[in-house]
């Protein structure tokens, strides 16, 4: 089906392709740098990631240097549609020197800072809370010694400071999001105590004011984490509360709740207290298993009411998922596509007459309408805005990332 025949089925149902498209492109991605090195890092150290966040899978081309990781994240957006951001990790720094992570400054990252900018991306950071000796007992800012807390408050305090001059250097606020993997594998005693001190350690590393068009806090929240079964102490609750006295942003990580919850329920409400929110967009499978996000209902639903509670400019939207079972550079094209796919839709949804509906209490209607509605011609809409940006899609989309995966895949 042609362009213009699509864009004419979806005027019968008063709705425009072409603002869509023009929204489309104005939705930045932070795509995780995570991906391409399976959560590796480039500090002088080897082992797993630790803090019970697992890669599983050995596809060759893991990027083994920043130079090789940001060759290949030049080759995902040049698939990718769009003018997107780069979440950095901590653990990523760009240097011969070997600070530890209470003593990284910002000329350690400058590389990505200088690349963004000829890139013309977007930047995001984290602190890197766990893959460190002074976190393998899965407690770095709720750790009852004092000398452990303060070297992670230190660290922290490093993120943000880093975090504050990409987004002056880049002349867009750079978020900081916090995630820690704090927590007890058998059932804790006294779970206040560990909360008390995490709360403590978190208000000492927030403590200096920083200018917002700079950079942006942000906290995550997890349900459990490989050996932290019995208690995560930055639970939801515990995260929800803190970011809305402190007003940080809030993540909300689409692996990190009961498999049963509807992560995209939570947007409405959560945001009734909250400025802004991040998102974590991920695929759970039993677990926070963080696969490639496919184009499900989960990821529809999570679109569906970022337009339809109108928060797309209050919600910044990060991608957190990593598999190495297949091309890593692939999972970051076909990850980003999906959650731009979902927006699409989104953005293709009659929501005035589904709206109608369901005030007039005409629950066939809706269901009539929402249901008709899928048959529509979504894909040649897509095609049309891959089209207009110049990346592949369908078979040739295929041959690209194959070519590319051929290109790297005699690394060692
Ligand atoms: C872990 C969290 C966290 C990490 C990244 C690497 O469960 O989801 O966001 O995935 O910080
Ligand atoms: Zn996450």
């Amino acid at each position: 089906m042609t362009y213009e025949s699509a864009k004419a089925r979806f005027a019968d149902w008063g709705l425009e392709t072409e603002v869509a498209l023009d929204r489309l492109k104005t939705i930045p991605i932070s795509m995780h740098c995570w991906q391409g090195d399976d959560v590796v890092g480039f500090e002088t150290r080897s082992g797993s990631s630790g803090g019970g966040i697992q890669a599983t899978g050995n596809h060759p081309g893991r990027a083994r240097s920043p130079a090789e990781l940001r060759a290949d994240l030049d080759f995902a957006y040049s698939q990718i549609p769009g003018q997107h951001r780069l979440n950095l990790h901590a653990m990523y720094l760009d240097t011969d020197e070997t600070p530890d992570r209470d003593a990284i400054e910002y000329r350690h990252f400058a590389p990505w800072v200088d690349w963004a900018k000829e890139q013309n991306l977007g930047l995001d950071f984290n602190p890197t809370f766990f893959g460190h000796a002074k976190a393998d007992d899965n407690l770095t800012l709720s750790h009852p010694d004092q000398g452990i807390r303060d070297f992670w408050i230190e660290h922290g305090k490093r993120t943000r400071d880093i975090a504050a001059r990409i987004g002056a250097e880049l002349g867009s606020a750079c978020i900081n999001n916090n995630w820690v993997p704090d927590g007890y594998k058998d059932v804790p005693v006294d779970r206040m105590a560990a909360r008390t001190r995490l709360e403590a350690s978190l208000d000492a590393m927030l403590a200096e004011a920083k200018d917002h068009e700079q950079m942006c806090d942000a906290v995550e929240s997890k349900l459990f984490g490989i050996g932290v079964e019995a208690c995560t102490v930055g639970s939801h609750e515990f995260y929800m509360g803190y970011a809305i006295r402190k007003g940080t942003l809030l993540c909300l990580d689409m692996g990190h709740f009961h498999p049963t919850e509807n992560i995209a329920d939570k947007l409405s409400a959560v945001s009734l207290s909250l400025d802004r929110l991040l998102l974590h967009v991920s695929r759970p499978m039993r677990w926070d298993s963080d696969h490639v996000i496919l184009l499900n209902d989960d990821i529809l639903a999570m679109a569906h009411e970022l337009v339809s509670a109108d928060l797309l400019d209050r919600t910044a939207i990060g991608l957190d998922f990593f598999d190495a079972t297949i091309s890593r550079t692939a999972a970051w094209v076909i990850g980003t596509r999906n959650m731009q796919k979902a927006l699409l839709r989104a953005l293709l949804t009659p929501f005035d007459r589904l709206r109608e509906a369901e005030n007039r209490l005409d629950f066939t209607t809706r269901l009539t309408l929402t249901e008709e509605f899928k048959d529509l011609p979504f894909g040649a809409i897509w095609d049309e805005f891959c089209a207009r940006h110049e990346v592949p899609t369908g078979l040739a989309l295929n041959t690209s990332l194959e070519k590319y995966q051929f290109s790297v895949a005699s690394r060692g």
